[in-house]
């Protein structure tokens, strides 16, 4: 032997070969005194393993140290692949290995918090099962997230990340392609980047600080200092005192700054061709994934248009108007209003990810541009997937007076910013972009309905452990 095999390259061309293979025991069924069989997995692959006695190779003790193993146990095998008679049924494999050695490299607790055959289950399952009587243990999602490294062993758990690590991929691919450059900025800062209170404040050796909001300040610093287009994945804190589907308190996030000739719409036509580039990418990229996830949580693919719909914020309340849904014209759409807006578009346009732009000034951060030709609207957009907010952008001031003169309007200290309102004094070329929660594109893009589910150790208002 020598070689090893990974589980995934198992099949009938290796028939009675002698393969090593590494794994999990995800199921151990011991027969009797003299059989036992071993279910092993290897990144989301499994494969039947049969320990039997025999009276040269394997002892009776190999057999009762089979059957003894826990669950989740690491094991090395080493076997002859051979081709059953019948269809396996619970492995992904279709072929069986006849054990000849056996090792635990890495022994499992007996009993696990989290059985991962329930843990893995869809909804339609644990129903059915519970109906025929089955002792099943419907795992919650604490139990889950206070287990979580054996909760994301699940083949949907496996999919979530696997997606995720595709959109910040096809982020970064796209954006290097357009030109943009990868920047750090700094996460220990002097104040609230976004005008809001959900910040969490620190002791800075003695100076008061807090964790960045946003890399909102220090990205437009960056086109003053000539970057031109930059990009940033980062980690983002906010303070939220409420518990939502959608709101974490540390989260990633995905932004973007980018000087602009003439117009905020340079940033929108960013954002479409990204966005329909990163969902064709997963589309192509992640199949299995996206079917591993569709498998315990069905969704609808994503419906999106080759060119993304634009609404202005007057067109979105007048939809929402005609069918009786009454807005305040210059006031921000609520969570229930943005989930009706999202049905309406999709009947009307056919599409599930839409930009809503020219929003009201009034219910944007202090640094987003006016229109100018109407004062009372900004050059602003957020963008959605299935009636959900994945996005915010805008058009920034870039005029460091008049900067001044809307922080102080928002209620923002100025001296707190000073050092961000100077770097437009030594010319600032004009400039926009955006921010994108990540989380929040998997967990939309999946039609998911609780972003813990696409967090991998979730910071909310209740939990900072594990
Ligand atoms: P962002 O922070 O980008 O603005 P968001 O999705 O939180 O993202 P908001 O504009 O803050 O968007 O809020 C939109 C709507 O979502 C609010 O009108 C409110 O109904 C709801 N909402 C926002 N934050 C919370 C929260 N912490 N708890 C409950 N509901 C919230
Ligand atoms: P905003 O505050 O809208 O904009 O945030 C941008 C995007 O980040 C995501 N997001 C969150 N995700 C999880 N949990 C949260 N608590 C949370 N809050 C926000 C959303 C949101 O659309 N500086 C601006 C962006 C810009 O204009 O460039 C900003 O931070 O997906």
């Amino acid at each position: 032997v020598g070689e090893w095999t990974r589980v995934e390259a198992l099949g009938g061309a290796l028939e009675n070969r002698s393969v090593l293979i590494r794994g999990r025991a995800q199921a151990i069924r011991p027969v009797g005194k003299k059989m036992a069989f071993l279910v092993i997995r290897e990144n989301g692959f499994t494969v039947q393993c049969l320990v039997q006695a025999q009276a040269d190779t394997v002892s009776p003790q190999m057999v009762k140290f089979a059957a003894a193993l826990s669950r989740e146990s690491i094991v090395d095998v080493e076997g002859v692949v051979s081709i059953p008679s019948a269809p396996i049924k619970g492995a992904t494999q279709q072929v069986e290995i006849q054990v000849r050695k056996l090792y635990c490299v890495s022994r499992a607790v007996p009993t696990l918090p989290i059985n991962l055959e329930d843990a893995a289950r869809s909804e339609v399952e644990i129903e059915t099962a519970l109906q025929a009587g089955e002792q099943l243990v419907r795992v919650n999602q604490d139990t889950r997230l206070n287990f979580r490294v054996l909760d994301v062993r699940t083949p949907a758990n496996q999919g979530i990340f696997r997606i995720q690590s595709q959109v910040g991929n096809a982020f970064r691919q796209f954006l290097l392609s357009e030109g943009f450059c990868e920047i750090h900025t700094p996460k220990l800062i002097a104040g609230s980047s976004e005008g809001g209170a959900a910040v969490f404040r620190l002791d800075y050796k003695g100076q008061p600080a807090c964790l960045a909001q946003s890399p909102q300040l220090h990205k437009q610093m960056s086109i003053c200092g000539d970057f031109g287009r930059v990009f940033e994945i980062g980690p983002v804190f906010r303070a939220e005192d409420s518990y939502t589907h959608r709101h974490l308190c540390e989260f990633t996030g995905l932004d973007v700054e980018m000087e602009i000739k003439k117009h905020y719409f340079e940033v929108m036509d960013i954002v479409d061709r990204l966005f329909v580039a990163m969902f064709d990418s997963l589309n192509q990229n992640c199949k299995k994934d996206l079917e591993a996830v569709g498998s315990q949580y069905p969704f609808e693919p994503l419906k999106y248009l080759r060119t993304t719909l634009r609404l202005t914020y007057e067109e979105g309340i007048q939809m929402l108007k005609d069918v009786g849904v009454e807005i305040e014209p210059y006031g921000d759409l609520n969570t229930e209003a943005e989930r009706k807006l999202g049905q309406l578009v999709s009947e009307k346009y056919g599409t599930e990810f839409y930009i809503l732009h020219r929003y009201p000034l009034a219910v944007r951060p202090f640094y987003t541009m006016p229109c100018y030709d109407n004062p009372a609207y900004s050059n602003s957009f957020d963008v959605f997937i299935r009636g959900e907010e994945i996005i915010s952008g805008a058009q920034r001031v870039h005029v460091p007076e008049f900067l001044e003169q809307r922080a102080a309007a928002c209620g923002i200290d100025v001296k707190t910013i000073s050092t961000y309102i100077d770097s437009f004094r030594y010319g600032a070329p004009p400039h926009g972009g955006f921010g994108v929660g990540l989380e929040r594109v998997v967990m939309l893009f999946c039609g998911l309905n609780n972003i813990r589910k696409t967090s991998l150790f979730p910071r909310d208002p209740l939990r900072i452990a594990p």
